[in-house]
């Protein structure tokens, strides 16, 4: 016996093969014998040792019963089952599963010691026993409650000491126990539903599915069953032996091991299908590498006032250290100041002081606009004009109540279009364009306010999955208080929309709360299983939990 190994017979494997014997006549209670003997003793492999219980079965074998018969554990035989069927026609194995009654592990103890109620009959002598005294025993409370029911006790409550507990009959049969051994004997059968289900109840019994197997011989059936090589080694060919050798055959359609490799989180995925977008649309990606921007470009420059709300510290994470930018393209300030202070370019402006010291103060950008301004004035500096189509897709900070669909960043998603005459009927237009490519073609347009935008509109589309209007955006044509003072043309007009990423990455993925798509929450599984889903196909359904 290999060391290491150790086989333990289970009174279980002892019944089986006692019921085998019993009443399945197909095998000669020797054949079952020495076919266990041989299982217990030598290292045949389970494979083997089953082929040869098929080659002796009419028709065929359930590896449970085998397991049983062998005296070993289920999982052994199914092994034995597929690496069988790997090799090919030896076997057939069709998966059956099949319902049976099993003790729980307080009903194998019951069929082993016997019931509650039995052991407390058992405990009372002829004098009675104190209630108090027999409630302390391990069966005490269940068998007590049993015992009375089955009228096997009474208590005398008038008892001098305290309740008192009496045997009313001489003997009792100890049903529970019985049918259980029953059960374990494999004679489920022999007990009616009604007892059944009271076992049950009292979670002694519980109906198990057992996948099983169903084996019989396949086209290519044969006992010996020799291991079929894998590798083609070079001593083979040198030694020509590989001519009498089985070979396994190949199986072609074997899925290969997926490589480890990275995977890209689902914001990533979709992240790189609207920067394809906005590619087959003609659109130039600005530079957005810096998350750290000044007030001047994040406000002034898109002629917001220095006293608008979203400039303080509730939306805003100014920083305290680098404070201030020191590099402002000084003469295009002044032309920001006396637009925001005084107006100009028939604008009245906002007739306030404006202070250098708020536009230098540092800042995390609230959106990726502030790069739309930085590449707008970069276009204004070159004569003559060139139309231009920019795309910007990066992260922005905003100071906002967290909730399941907020964080305190998000990734923005903005395009730009700046040529001569261009008009809000673009902007629809564009906006069309653009949210077609996503596979949304219902839109709405409602009209709406941003500080550097004039008309705006917020974008509405019909959610089939969701049976409602979702706002999928904001958009606006760029005042020409924010592109005169960059020195753009007059008859230049600058169009604009933005969006977020994460909202329909959450829509695509079916995910509710963005702190399971963002964050140390992530299960990197969610990750790993996410499928590349084209935007504009239709949305995923919810993961279910489970998978989870
Ligand atoms: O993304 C948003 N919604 C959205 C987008 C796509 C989508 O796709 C589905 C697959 C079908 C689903 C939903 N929103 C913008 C709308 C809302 O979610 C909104 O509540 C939240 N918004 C963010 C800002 O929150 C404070 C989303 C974010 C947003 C809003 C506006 C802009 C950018 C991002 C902008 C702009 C702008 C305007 C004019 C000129 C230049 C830029």
């Amino acid at each position: 016996m290999e060391p290491g190994w150790r086989w333990e017979l289970r009174p279980v494997h002892l019944l089986r093969l006692r019921r085998h014997t019993q009443d399945d006549d197909t095998l000669s209670p020797a054949l079952r014998l020495d076919t266990f003997k041989m299982a217990m003793h030598s290292p045949v492999p389970v494979a083997e040792l089953l082929l040869r219980r098929l080659e002796a079965s009419d028709g065929g074998l359930d590896s449970a019963e085998l397991a049983a018969e062998l005296g070993m554990e289920h999982q052994a035989v199914v092994g034995a089952v597929k690496s069988l069927q790997a090799l090919g026609e030896v076997i057939e194995a069709e998966l059956r599963s099949t319902k049976r009654w099993e003790l729980t592990a307080e009903g194998e103890e019951i069929a082993r010691e016997g019931s509650h109620e039995a052991r407390v009959f058992r405990s009372i002598p002829p004098e009675g026993l104190a209630q108090s005294e027999l409630m302390r025993m391990p069966s005490g409370k269940v068998g007590f409650s049993k015992a009375m029911s089955n009228k096997w006790i009474r208590v005398d409550k008038s008892a001098a000491d305290g309740p008192r507990v009496f045997r009313v009959v001489d003997s009792m049969e100890d049903e529970v126990q019985r049918r259980l051994q029953l059960i374990q004997g494999g004679q489920a059968e022999k007990l009616g539903e009604k007892e059944r289900s009271e076992l049950r109840k009292r979670k002694l019994l519980a109906e198990v599915t057992l996948k099983t197997y169903w084996v019989s011989k396949g086209s290519a059936f044969s006992t010996s069953i020799s291991k079929q090589e894998t590798e083609l080694s070079p001593e083979m060919i040198s030694s020509g032996s590989w001519r009498d050798r089985p070979f396994k055959p190949y199986n072609f359609l074997a899925h290969g091991v997926l490589p480890d490799s990275g995977h890209l989180h689902p914001l990533l995925k979709v992240r790189s299908q609207f920067r394809q977008i906005f590619l087959e649309m003609g659109f130039t990606e600005m530079p957005t590498d810096n998350f750290i921007e000044s007030s001047f470009w994040n406000f002034d420059a898109l002629f917001q006032p220095q006293q608008h709300p979203a400039r303080d510290q509730h939306d805003t994470f100014f920083l305290r250290d680098p404070a201030e930018a020191l590099q402002l393209p000084m003469d295009y300030v002044q032309r920001v100041k006396r637009t925001h202070s005084q107006g100009g370019y028939g604008s009245q402006g906002y007739k306030y002081t404006w202070k250098l010291d708020e536009a230098r103060k540092n800042l995390l950008r609230t959106h990726t606009t502030s790069a739309s301004a930085r590449a707008l004035y970069r276009l204004a500096q070159k004569k003559p004009f060139t139309p231009v189509k920019y795309f910007s897709i990066d992260r922005v900070f905003r100071n906002e109540t967290l909730d399941a669909t907020h964080l305190a960043e998000f990734h923005q998603i903005e395009g730009v279009v700046a040529d001569h005459g261009l008009t809000l009927g673009h902007l629809m237009g564009v906006l069309r364009e653009f949210f077609t490519k996503l596979g949304i073609t219902q839109l709405r347009f409602k009209p709406a306010y941003n500080p550097y935008t004039e008309p705006s509109m917020e974008v509405f589309s019909y959610h089939q999955g969701l049976k409602k209007w979702v706002e999928v955006g904001n958009s606006g044509v760029f005042r020409p208080e924010m592109l005169l003072p960059m020195g753009l043309p007059e008859n230049v007009s600058v169009i604009a929309w933005g969006l977020s990423l994460e909202r329909p990455t959450m829509i695509k993925y079916g995910i509710n709360n963005i702190r399971d798509l963002v964050g140390h929450k992530v299960n990197l599984q969610m990750v790993y299983d996410s499928p590349l889903c084209r935007l504009d196909a239709e949305p995923r359904p919810p993961p279910t939990q489970e998978a989870a």
